[in-house]
């Protein structure tokens, strides 16, 4: 069942009078029921494990239970497992796929983990935030729904009180920043509980970093940067400390890793979103693994009198987030389109592919798709409707402001 489909269903047993406590969030996923058993700590940075958790007053047998990262491929854990009252059970997880070692490994940088008991049914999910090296991701106090970041690790032992207070995401308004425009910016954290305060570092074109106490407004922390009148780079990052005086960070490697935006006044180029082709089964494969792939692709076209080397910029699906992909500027023979000139970033989610090839594909059934500036500009972007399949669409001609379905599509060569 996709989200779309999810939200649906949630609609209808509303519908019906059905009492659900299901968010109807698309991005919700279905509830777990709680039976007892829960993945109380995650540690993602290095020898990667889960720390189960029994918060009954009786043993507990999860013969046969199922823990995963991906659906299609759980981990069965083998008969005989079992985990005492009020006790910890600790998975490795090492791709090894045998005793108490999963089938899988964990990323650092966040990600959802399940569990469901020997029937297949969901019993927790816990989704972990990135994590540096030495955190932990864990239940304070132990099998409760409070989450925190740990700098002490405490593996198959309870979590005590080494929680660090955790941000969950920042937002900044705007996203894409002028000149002599201040700029807000909110974060939200996983819990409240043990928190001193959060603190935002930022400095504009280098120099050290200034600190200002971000301010509970409307359930964020929020905080102000100053309008600047001068092109250049803004870099910040958040701290948040514990009553116990541990720190977490976001990003989590700050200040290594830092939060930035650019303010630019360069002329955009002339470049155009010229043709694309949303569903590809047999049209124009991507060959570039070895393999005919036929993935989706986007054709930009240079509209301009001069050559533009695209390295830097962005592409995007999401006219709300023009920095999904920012294609690599690391060859410039690759990302340069001279005057008149194409290039073809193929939208298949394989970036590992080389620097043309974004990390999302195009929705058959309709969505945005843009490139964007340096810092964040609309270059040219457009939204479109339910595409057929091996059909483009794509201007009349080359840089022109209608657009038809081509039968033909022309990758890299002259719409007509
Ligand atoms: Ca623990
Ligand atoms: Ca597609
Ligand atoms: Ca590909
Ligand atoms: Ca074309």
């Amino acid at each position: 069942m996709n989200l779309k489909e999810l939200k649906c269903f949630v609609l209808v047993q509303i519908l019906f009078g059905i009492i659900t406590f299901t968010s109807c969030d698309p991005l919700e996923e279905k509830p777990a029921t709680f039976e007892g058993i829960v993945i109380n700590e995650v540690y993602a940075s290095g020898e990667d494990w889960l720390e189960l958790y029994n918060t009954l007053e009786t043993s507990a047998d999860i013969s046969g239970y199922f823990i995963y990262d991906n659906a299609a491929a759980k981990y069965q854990l083998p008969v005989g497992t079992t985990i005492p009252a009020k006790g910890f059970l600790v998975l490795t997880c090492n791709d090894l796929g045998t005793g108490l070692n999963t089938n899988f490994k964990l990323t650092s940088g966040g990600e959802t983990v399940y569990l469901e008991n020997a029937r297949g049914t969901l019993i927790d999910r816990v989704e972990f935030p990135e994590l540096s090296a030495g955190q932990s991701y864990g239940r304070y106090p132990d099998g409760t729904s409070n989450f925190a970041i740990s700098g002490t690790p405490t593996k198959g032992a309870l979590n005590g009180g080494n929680q660090t207070p955790a941000i969950l995401s920042t937002i900044r308004e705007p996203i894409v920043p002028a000149l002599n425009q201040a700029v807000v910016i909110k974060a939200t954290l996983v819990s409240t509980q043990g928190l001193e305060g959060i603190t935002i570092y930022y400095r504009f074109n280098g120099g050290s970093y200034t600190s200002a106490t971000m301010i509970l407004q409307a359930g964020f922390y929020t905080a102000t940067l100053p309008a600047q009148a001068v092109t250049g780079t803004m870099e910040y990052y958040l701290e948040a400390t514990g009553t116990n005086g541990l720190k977490s960070y976001e990003p989590a490697t700050a200040p290594a890793k830092v939060l930035r935006y650019i303010l630019n006044t360069d002329v955009l180029p002339q470049l155009v979103v010229n043709e694309f082709l949303a569903l590809n089964s047999s049209c124009c494969p991507d060959n570039s693994s070895g393999k005919n792939e036929f993935d989706d692709w986007i054709e930009i076209y240079n509209a301009g009198t001069s050559a533009v080397n695209i390295g830097g910029m962005y592409v995007s699906d999401n006219k709300s987030n023009p920095f999904k992909y920012k294609i690599p500027d690391t060859d410039a023979t690759l990302t340069t389109i001279p005057s008149g000139g194409f290039v073809i970033i193929w939208a298949d989610n394989q970036p590992e592919q080389g620097a043309l090839h974004a990390d999302f594909a195009l929705n058959g059934a309709g969505e945005d798709v843009g490139i964007y500036y340096l810092d964040g500009r609309t270059i040219s972007e457009y939204s479109f409707g339910a595409q057929s399949e091996n059909t483009s669409w794509g201007r009349t001609t080359n840089g022109a402001t209608t657009w038809k379905a081509f039968s033909s599509p022309s990758p890299g060569l002259s719409n007509q």
